[in-house]
Formats: C-alpha cells, structure tokens, sequence
C-alpha cells in the first residue's frame, strides 16, 4: 500500500560474523505503525549485498512512494543512536565479503557525481529529541564504507537527481541511522570472537522506541 504520508523504514538482514541485526528485527516490528498526522510506516529488510540493495531500495521506493526514507543498520561498537548526516559516494568492504560474497577495495559507488550528500532529515532537533527522551544519541559525519553508506547515498542521490519524487511535490526526506548492539548480541561475539572483550549496547525496546522518536521529530520537520 503506498500514500502521501508513507515512512518507507529499512533496517538489515544479518552479515559478517553477526548472527542478528537488531536493524531488521525494528524495521519488521514498526510495519504498519500509525504515527501522529497519518503518516504509516512500511518497514522493510534490505539484503546485505552491494549489487543486489539499490533495486530492492529503487522497488521498494517504487510501491510505497514514501515521504520520508530512513535507513536503520548495525554499527555493533556503538555507544547509542548514531544520526548519520552524511552519505559518501565510496564504497569500501574489506575483511569479510558482504553476503553476495563481494569485496570492494574502495570505489565510487558512481561515476561522475557528487562525492556526497547531506542527509535531510533534521538530524541536531532528532539528537535534541533523543536525549530529551533519555535515549543516547549523536550525529556522526560518516557512515562508513559497507552496506549502510550505500543505502544513504543510493537514497540521497535519487532524490537529489530527481528519480525520487513525491506525489504531492514535496522533497522527500532521508536519513540513516546506525543502531548499536543488543545485550544478547554483546554477549554473543564476547563469547566467540578472541579479541573482543568488551562491547557496548541497547536493549531492543530502548532502541525502537528512539527509532519512533526520530520518525516522530522527522515528520514534524516535513
Ligand atoms: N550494518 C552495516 C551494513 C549492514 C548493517 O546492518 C553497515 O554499518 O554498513
């Protein structure tokens, strides 16, 4: 179902050497979610794969025909909510292959455009918001070089560029937020991984409940 006040929010299946990404578990949870002033969120769980994500992301733009995009995606050091304001036209995965089993040494995500966008969505008011919720929060500059700064900039870029439009003429707005690790999570890569002894984290509840804040400080801002 799409409409003029669709919240198109994606979060990740899991990669690398984590068995669960808290990213998609709370973009499923919040599907259907009615906010204030009629806006629905759709939430959706985008693949782990440089090549495949951008048509799943164009497809799901597509059907939903979204005022407002936001990312989620598991940054697992994280201290708190990261507002991610930047999306950088690099991509870097190195280490483990994404879940397509690609490797990029470090590339232009494309060819002969901006390097970067802002993000739109009011990243200092949602920080503002957070904290005043009593959710850790911050604004980062760089979302990294993997699966999330691709969906940032794939999102910036198509708006910017005009492929993403609104029904009602309005800019669409997009962000992204990385979200930090569940205590179940911490655990779990302290009790495998030899070299981690200490990682922070989130509840879940906590997590998603920072995640409607930002939607909610988002849509008073459109
Ligand atoms: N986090 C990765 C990609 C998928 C995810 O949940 C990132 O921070 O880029």
């Amino acid at each position: 179902m799409s409409g003029t006040k669709t919240i198109l929010l994606t979060g990740y299946e899991p990669f690398d050497r984590f068995p669960y990404n808290p990213s998609g578990v709370i973009a499923e949870a919040l599907d259907g979610k009615e906010l204030a002033d009629g806006y629905v969120i759709r939430g959706a769980v985008l693949p782990v794969d440089c090549v495949k994500m951008p048509g799943v992301l164009y497809g799901l733009f597509e059907k939903y025909q979204p005022q407002v995009v936001i990312g989620l995606g598991l940054a697992f050091s994280e201290t708190g909510l990261r507002i991610e304001r930047v999306g950088h036209n690099w991509s870097e995965i190195t280490g483990l292959p994404d879940n397509g089993g690609h490797n990029r040494p470090g590339i232009p995500l494309l060819p002969d455009v901006p390097a970067a966008y802002f993000s739109t969505f009011p990243s200092k008011q949602i920080v503002a918001d957070l904290l005043e919720a009593g959710i850790p929060a911050h604004t980062s500059d760089h979302a990294g070089g993997h699966l999330c700064n691709e969906m940032l900039f794939t999102a910036l870029h198509a708006i910017n560029a005009g492929a993403w439009q609104h029904p009602s003429g309005n800019p669409v707005i997009a962000g992204f937020i990385h979200l930090p690790a569940t205590p179940q999570l911490a655990v779990q890569l302290i009790q495998t991984e030899k070299h981690i002894r200490n990682i922070a984290s989130m509840s879940l509840d906590l997590m998603q409940q920072g995640v409607e804040q930002v939607l909610t400080s988002t849509i008073q801002a459109v």
